[in-house]
């Protein structure tokens, strides 16, 4: 079992808290972070939480998602205590917020993903769990034993989040039984939640599957299914690179692929790259060979080259990456 104890020592010992998560934050980063800012909010400490990326539309039917300020409010503040929530690395929650935003006593790091970096002075990092919101989650349960109705909310969505709606390998028996719980305590409608989340698209977006659709090739006996959005594809459609996130997953599910990669085409030239795997590659390594991270089904990674070339570069490695997994399984 992990070590809580030294970590909610301290909630009791310090009283100024700071929160961040990761640049592009999605479902479990906001979750996780609003959900510890509720908790620690309640017991009485004084919390700030900075990001370098706005909230997302999508995430702004969260309690309390307007305390959340941006890089420029830190100026000369100092936290007690900083709580960096699902970020692999440190570099992760932005380069600017990651050399300004200082904790006099405690850096915390709380993460799921099997590449996290022990960055902090005490690190939480579970990759067993579904998501950063199932470790704040039992972080809070080890502290006080109750998960307050506002928190509630802010967990099931990360862990609805981190989990695909509660399709991906990292679903559990427990992870059902704790949204059943946080249903209860926070008295919210599941399928609401569901449709503020995912059924917010703009037309854009549609636009750009189109798109991005139309690129696809399925090689190596159909096991390898790849895409690639170009900067053309975002000026045509009047829409930004992260409009991509998610088309990935349509990738998967094609019938038979093991490996899927979409790469997009930045405005710097380089290329920024999400590949999913079924199970027998593990793609956090194949990220890993770029400098990127993840978990072994759902990973990224940034390649300082054009996008056909990365993606050419891409498809090799995961051919690799497929011929070591088959050779050990037949062994
Ligand atoms: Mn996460």
């Amino acid at each position: 079992m992990p070590n809580y104890s030294a970590l909610l020592s301290l909630f009791d010992r310090y009283h100024s808290f700071a929160l961040s998560t990761h640049i592009n934050p999605d479902g479990d980063a906001i979750g996780s972070e609003l959900a510890l800012y509720t908790f620690l909010t309640e017991i009485g400490k004084s919390v700030k939480v900075f990001n370098t990326d706005a909230v997302p539309k999508n995430y702004k039917f969260l309690p309390c998602w307007e305390i959340i300020e941006g890089v420029k409010a830190v100026d000369t503040y100092r936290p007690e205590v900083l709580v960096v929530l699902d970020a692999s690395a440190l570099e992760r929650i932005g380069k600017t917020l990651s050399k300004t935003l200082l904790p006099i006593h405690k850096l915390v790091n709380i993460d799921h993903h099997a590449t996290a970096e022990a960055f902090g002075d005490i690190n939480l990092i579970m990759p067993s769990a579904s998501s950063t919101s199932e470790i704040v989650y039992k972080l809070i349960k080890h502290y006080q034993g109750a998960i307050g109705k506002a928190c509630a909310l802010c967990l099931y969505t990360g862990l609805m989040f981190d989990t695909g709606c509660f399709r991906y390998s990292n679903t559990t028996a427990e992870t059902h039984r704790i949204a059943a719980e946080l249903i209860e305590v926070g008295e919210f409608a599941p399928d609401e939640v569901y449709q503020n989340v995912y059924e917010q698209l703009p037309v854009a977006k549609l636009r750009l599957l189109s798109e991005v659709l139309g690129t696809l090739q399925v090689t190596h006996d159909r096991k390898i299914a790849s895409v690639y959005a170009t900067q053309e594809m975002f000026r045509k459609i009047g829409t930004k690179a992260d409009a991509v996130e998610g088309i990935v997953n349509q990738i998967q599910s094609i019938a038979g692929v093991e490996v899927a990669i979409c790469v997009s085409e930045m405005t710097d030239r380089s290329t920024k790259v999400s590949l999913r795997s079924r199970g027998h590659v593990d793609v956090s390594k194949l990220a890993a060979e770029f400098k990127g991270g993840g978990h072994a089904r759902a990973a990224g990674c940034r390649i300082v080259a054009p996008y056909l070339t990365a993606l050419t570069t891409l498809v090799q490695t995961a051919q690799r990456y497929m011929d070591q997994s088959s050779s050990e399984y037949t062994d």
